[in-house]
């Protein structure tokens, strides 16, 4: 018999284009030898440059795929991305209390093409409820401004500020930043701590669905046991390659496809 793989959960939504998502989340699972579980929180009908419109799962139905999965399985490592409802962060939080399973959470609250999904509340529900639970948040910049209350681009002062409000490791992501030569995630502690990850930036278009694969990849490497800090550079390294990997139809959607499994493809 081969031995088990790490278990890996993602809790969040499903993108029918599959480059963002749950379906991402499981590509990066998969391509980096884990074993991916998914509790699907909603559902967006989108494609990379289009959201057409989006229904968010019964909390009832989310804590239920969330309780059988952690009765059933070693999980190692959790992940969230788009949640879309105040009821929905509060079963999660409700379900995931005492269980001391790392926790990643990507606080999305609004698609790459721009709708916005869970309003102010949500974002308060979100802070207040599953932060406390979380081992890492990964913030981009407007979402850390929007968690800070913020009007600033400093990467440092958001993830200081963040840190500190909520007691918990943050890595404000510099992807929509304009640094045109290099791409810098800070990691900043709630000893106020701070940690630069840095990569040459790739010039090209915006992909879709780059946080969900750094936060699921972060996810990934901590259920195989890698400590944070490393867990986060190999997981920078990892969507950096997937980015290069990254490809559009010519006659498909307009928009870029992000794709991990093409790695995979390519070093097999
Ligand atoms: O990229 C953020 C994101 C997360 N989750 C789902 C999405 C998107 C963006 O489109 O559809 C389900």
């Amino acid at each position: 018999m081969m031995s088990s793989p790490p278990v890996v959960l993602s809790i969040a939504g499903s993108d029918c284009s599959a480059g963002a998502g749950i379906q991402a989340d499981l590509k990066s699972f998969h391509t980096l030898d884990t074993y991916g579980l998914t509790v699907v929180s909603g559902v967006v009908a989108e494609t990379p440059n289009k959201v057409v419109s989006w229904e968010a799962m019964p909390a009832k139905l989310v804590r239920e795929q969330l309780e059988c999965l952690l009765e059933s399985y070693p999980v190692a490592a959790i992940k969230t991305g788009l949640l879309f409802s105040p009821e929905i962060v509060q079963c999660v939080a409700q379900t995931l209390k005492g269980k001391e399973i790392p926790l990643i959470i990507d606080p999305v609250g609004s698609a790459s093409a721009g709708a916005s999904f869970g309003g102010e509340t949500f974002l308060t529900s979100l802070s207040e409820q599953l932060f406390p639970l979380a081992a890492l948040i990964t913030p981009n910049l407007r979402e850390a401004q929007a968690l800070a209350g913020l009007d600033s681009d400093d990467q440092a002062e958001l993830g200081s500020q963040l840190a500190h409000q909520f007691g918990v490791n943050v890595l404000v992501k510099g992807g929509h930043h304009d640094d045109p030569t290099r791409s810098i995630d800070l990691l900043t502690d709630p000893n106020g701590r701070s940690h630069e990850f840095c990569l040459p930036r790739l010039t090209g278009p915006d992909y879709h669905g780059t946080g969900c694969t750094l936060s699921a990849s972060i996810a990934a490497y901590i259920a195989r046991g890698t400590p944070l800090k490393d867990a986060i550079m190999q997981a920078k390294s990892f969507l950096h390659q997937a980015i290069s990997a990254g490809h559009h139809w010519e006659s498909g959607p307009t928009g870029e496809h992000l794709d991990a499994l093409n790695l995979f493809n390519r070093n097999s």
